[in-house]
C-alpha cells in the first residue's frame, strides 16, 4: 500500500479533526449514526481525553462518526478512504454500508470508496474500534491476569506488557483519488551499489489499463521504460556519482513512476522516495555500506500526556531532537510499528531504526493456529509498508516471547522465513529475555537480548550487576555465535530523586548503573549495540511496579534530560567505529 500523496494525478485530504464518540453500550445500529457521548480527536487515543475511568479503560466497542462532502471535480476519480492505523480493531461504514474491517492496530488499511460516494450530499463516516485483546490477537492480553513475566500480573488493564494499551484512530485518516483508468498499487525499491555506481531496482504493480511504467530518478541520468506484463514492471537503474544514505548523510533521491497508455499518455503519477545503501551482519559487525556500525540509542514508545499514541508532529520533531543532541544513532520501533510520518523523519534525518512487529510477550501457554496467521499477516503488512524506507535497517520479529519452549521453535521458524521471503536486504532479529535458555537463536541473524541486572535481579548493586552481566554475554556468545545487540537494560529513575552512596530510584543510581553496564559490554567484541530502556518516561497500565508509569526514560515524559543523559551525550559523542 502506498502512502498518500498528492501529485499530478492524485488529490489528497485529510479528515482529521473533532469527531464524535460514543461508546457501545446497547444493540442499536451505530453504524447509520449514533447520539454522541462525546467528541474525540483525531488522530488520538481516546483514553486520556476524559476525566472518567470509564472512558480511559474501555476496550469493548465504541464508535467514531463524522460527515464529510467531496468535491463534484472529483467526480472522475477513483476515491480510497485510508487509515493510518485503528488499535486494535477497526469496522468501517460509509452511509451506512459495512466497507470492512482491519485488525492489528498500527497498521494502514484502506478502501476503494468509488461506489458509495456521494457528490451532491454529505457523506456519513462511522468506524467501530475496538480494542479486546485475546490469546488470538498480537499483541496478546486478557489473560486472566496470567502474564508470564511475573511483574505483569495483576496489572489493570490486563496486558502482558506495561505500555498502556491505548487504543482510537491513532492516525491520520485520509481520502484520496486516483485515476480511474489506470493505478500505481505497490513499489518495492531495493539498492546496491558498486563503487560510484548506484544499482537501483524499482518493481510494482498496477491496476488498470496502462502499458507501460517510465521512471525516473529526480535530478539523475536515471530513467527507462518498462512493460508491464500481469500489471506489474520490473526495472533495474544505475545512478552515476550516487550519493549514499547513512547516519549524518541522510541523502535521498526520488523515483517519479508514471504509468502509461500504449499512446504515451500518462495515466498516474507517483514518486517514491528512497536511499541508496546497504546493509548486512558480516561476523560480528553490523555493516552500513561496508563499515561497521555500532548502534547507540534506546527502544522508545509513541506516548505522551493527552494524545496517547497518536500522532504528535511536535513530539516527533523534539524526540528526534534530543536523539541528535545526545549523539544516538537509532532506536528500536518498540513494541509495534511507528507512524509512516515518523519513519519518513528517520529517512531524512539519518537515523537507524529496527522495525518490531507489534508482538510483544507472546507466552506459548495460550499460542494457537489464529495467533501465529495474526502475527503473520501484521509482520507481511509491516515489512510491505516500511521496505522502501531506509532507515530501517532491521526486521525485529517480536520482543520477549516465551522462546524457551519448544512450541516456539516451529513458531519462529516460520515467522523468520516469511521475513526471507519479503525481503532478503535487511537483518533480521528477535529480542529475547530467555539468555542462553533461548530455542530460536538458529533463525535470527543478531540476537536482540533484554537484561536487567541492578534492576529486577541484584537491585542497588552495581558491581555484582556488570559481573552477571559479562558473564552472561560471555554464555549467550558461546552458545549461539552471533552478534549481540543489547536491546534493553536500564533502572527506573524519579527525576529529581537524589541519593549518596547511590540507591535505586535515584539519578545518581540510573548514571552510575547504565554507565557501567555498557562498560561491560563494551568489552565485548560481539556486542553490535546498546539501547537503553527507555528513551522517555511512559505511561503504563496500573500494578504495584509502577509509580505513575515506567520511569526508565532517560527523558522524562516531557522531554526533559535526567542526570544520565549528560553523560551519555559525552560519552556518545565518540563513535565507537570511525563513521
Ligand atoms: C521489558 C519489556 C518492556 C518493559 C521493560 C520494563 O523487558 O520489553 O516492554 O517496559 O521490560 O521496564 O520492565
Amino acid at each position: 500500500m502506498l502512502y498518500p500523496k498528492r501529485t499530478q494525478t492524485r488529490d489528497l485530504f485529510e479528515l482529521n479533526g473533532i469527531w464524535n464518540f460514543a461508546r457501545e453500550l446497547d444493540e442499536s445500529n451505530y453504524a447509520e449514526g449514533f447520539t454522541a457521548e462525546k467528541q474525540v480527536a483525531v488522530p488520538g487515543s481516546y483514553n486520556d481525553l476524559f476525566t472518567d475511568n470509564e472512558f480511559r479503560t474501555w476496550e469493548k466497542g465504541t464508535w467514531y462518526a463524522r460527515s464529510f462532502q467531496l468535491p463534484r471535480m472529483l467526480r472522475s476519480e477513483r476515491i480510497v478512504l485510508r487509515f493510518g492505523s485503528v488499535s486494535y480493531r477497526a469496522e468501517v461504514y460509509l452511509n451506512g454500508q459495512h466497507l470492512g474491517g482491519h485488525e492489528t492496530g498500527y497498521t494502514p488499511f484502506e478502501f476503494d470508496i468509488t461506489e458509495l460516494a456521494k457528490f451532491d450530499d454529505e457523506n456519513l463516516l462511522c468506524v467501530r474500534v475496538e480494542n479486546t485483546l485475546s490469546n488470538e490477537t498480537v499483541p496478546m492480553g486478557n489473560l486472566q491476569n496470567k502474564p508470564e513475566a511475573g511483574q505483569f500480573a495483576g496489572q489493570y488493564p490486563d496486558t502482558p506488557f506495561d505500555f498502556f494499551p491505548y487504543a482510537g484512530i491513532q492516525r491520520p485518516v485520509a481520502i484520496y483519488t486516483t485515476p480511474k483508468t489506470a493505478w500505481l498499487d505497490q513499489v518495492a525499491v531495493e539498492t546496491t551499489y558498486e563503487g560510484n555506481t548506484g544499482h537501483v531496482s524499482i518493481g510494482g504493480r498496477c491496476c488498470g489499463q496502462a502499458a507501460k511504467a517510465f521512471i525516473s530518478v529526480q535530478g539523475t541520468e536515471a530513467s527507462t521504460t518498462v512493460e508491464l506484463h500481469d500489471q506489474t514492471f520490473a526495472s533495474m537503474l544505475k545512478i552515476e556519482s550516487v550519493q549514499l544514505w547513512g547516519v549524518n548523510r541522510p541523502n535521498l533521491y526520488q523515483a517519479r513512476i508514471q504509468l502509461i497508455d500504449t499512446d504515451g499518455n500518462v495515466l498516474d503519477d507517483y514518486t517514491q522516495q528512497f536511499g541508496v545503501r546497504t546493509v548486512k551482519v558480516d561476523g560480528n559487525r553490523i555493516l552500513l555500506n561496508e563499515k561497521p556500525v555500532y548502534l547507540q540509542g534506546f527502544g522508545r514508545h509513541e506516548d505522551f500526556h493527552i494524545i496517547g499514541k497518536g500522532l504528535n508532529h511536535s513530539v516527533n520533531i523534539r524526540d528526534h531532537e534530543l536523539l541528535k543532541w545526545i549523539h544516538a544513532n537509532s532506536y528500536r520501533t518498540t513494541h509495534y510499528p511507528y507512524s509512516e510520518e515518523l519513519i519518513q523523519l528517520a529517512d531524512e534525518q539519518g537515523i537507524l531504526l529496527i522495525a518490531e512487529a507489534p508482538a510483544v510477550s507472546i507466552n506459548f501457554d495460550y499460542v494457537n493456529e489464529q495467533t501465529l496467521k495474526a502475527h503473520k499477516k501484521v509482520l507481511a503488512e509491516l515489512i510491505e509498508r516500511d521496505r522502501n524506507n531506509p532507515s530501517v535497517i532491521m526486521w525485529s520479529v517480536a520482543n520477549e516471547a516465551t522462546t524457551d519452549r519448544p512450541e516456539s521453535i516451529p513458531y519462529f521458524k516460520e515467522l523468520s522465513e516469511l521475513v526471507r521471503s519479503m525481503d532478503s536486504t535487511r537483518p533480521v532479529t528477535m529480542i529475547s529475555c530467555k539468555g542462553a535458555d533461548d530455542l530460536v537463536m538458529d533463525f535470527f541473524d543478531v540476537v536482540g537480548v533484554n537484561t536487567y541486572p541492578g534492576w529486577y535481579h541484584l537491585p542497588g548493586q552495581v558491581d555484582a550487576a556488570k559481573e552477571h552481566l559479562r558473564a552472561s554475554l560471555k554464555q549467550m556468545h558461546e552458545q549461539f555465535r552471533k552478534p549481540i545487540l543489547i536491546t534493553e537494560f536500564g533502572a527506573d529513575t524519579i527525576a529529581g530523586m537524589h541519593s549518596l552512596p547511590v540507591e535505586q530510584w535515584s539519578e545518581e543510581y540510573q548514571t552510575e548503573l547504565i554507565l557501567g553496564l555498557i562498560e561491560v559490554m563494551r568489552e565485548m567484541d560481539f556486542v553490535v549495540g546498546e539501547h537503553i530502556w527507555n528513551f522517555a518516561d511512559f505511561r503504563t497500565a496500573q500494578g504495584f511496579a509502577r509509580v505513575g508509569g515506567n520511569k526508565k526514560g532517560v527523558f522524562t515524559r516531557e522531554r526533559q534530560p535526567k542526570m544520565v543523559a549528560h553523560f551519555l551525550k559525552k560519552f556518545w559523542s565518540k563513535p565507537r567505529y570511525e563513521d
